[in-house]
């Protein structure tokens, strides 16, 4: 069982700058303990990093061919990206939306997600856990269903 693990844009200077808001874990620790928890959960990860939009389209199309499921977590295009969603709406795979914030409790242009709509759910707030419970919801939705 194989998942696509996405992040959007400006995710790649997690711990290099202002740590104060997104902690002090780079995105490589992140996926390092993505990496830990499928092997225990017994799944394989292809792992995406893009700061644009066309090319988080092109690898949810692609993820068509040999996934089960995708994590998300979409960051500025949450709140803008009417193409990620099409693009996750049109290969139909179940999708867990993560955020390291609580996008809930910060401005309001953060508190709508085009994307949740269509996702099976949205965890956020938990930094990097949000992802590590991302995944085990991913998985067990996919195995349950
Ligand atoms: O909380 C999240 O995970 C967000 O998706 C992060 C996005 C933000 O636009 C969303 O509203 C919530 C921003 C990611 C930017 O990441 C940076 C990391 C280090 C330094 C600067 C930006």
């Amino acid at each position: 069982m194989k998942f696509l693990i996405l992040h959007g844009p400006n995710l790649n200077l997690l711990g290099v700058r202002e740590p104060g808001v997104y902690g002090s874990k780079t995105l490589a620790d992140i996926n390092s303990s993505l990496e830990e928890l499928a092997a225990v959960l017994g799944c394989e990860l292809s792992i995406f990093q893009s700061n644009g939009e066309g090319a988080l389209v092109d690898a949810i199309q692609a993820a068509a061919l040999d996934c089960r499921g995708i994590l998300i977590n979409p960051a500025a295009y949450t709140h803008t990206s009417i193409a990620i969603r099409d693009a996750l709406s049109a290969v139909g795979l179940p999708c867990v939306e993560v955020h390291l914030s609580n996008i809930h409790r910060r401005e309001e242009f953060r508190h709508t997600s085009l994307v949740v709509p269509i996702a099976v759910g949205q965890i956020c707030g938990f930094g990097h856990d949000s992802y590590l419970l991302g995944l085990r919801a991913l998985y067990n939705h996919v195995k349950n269903r």
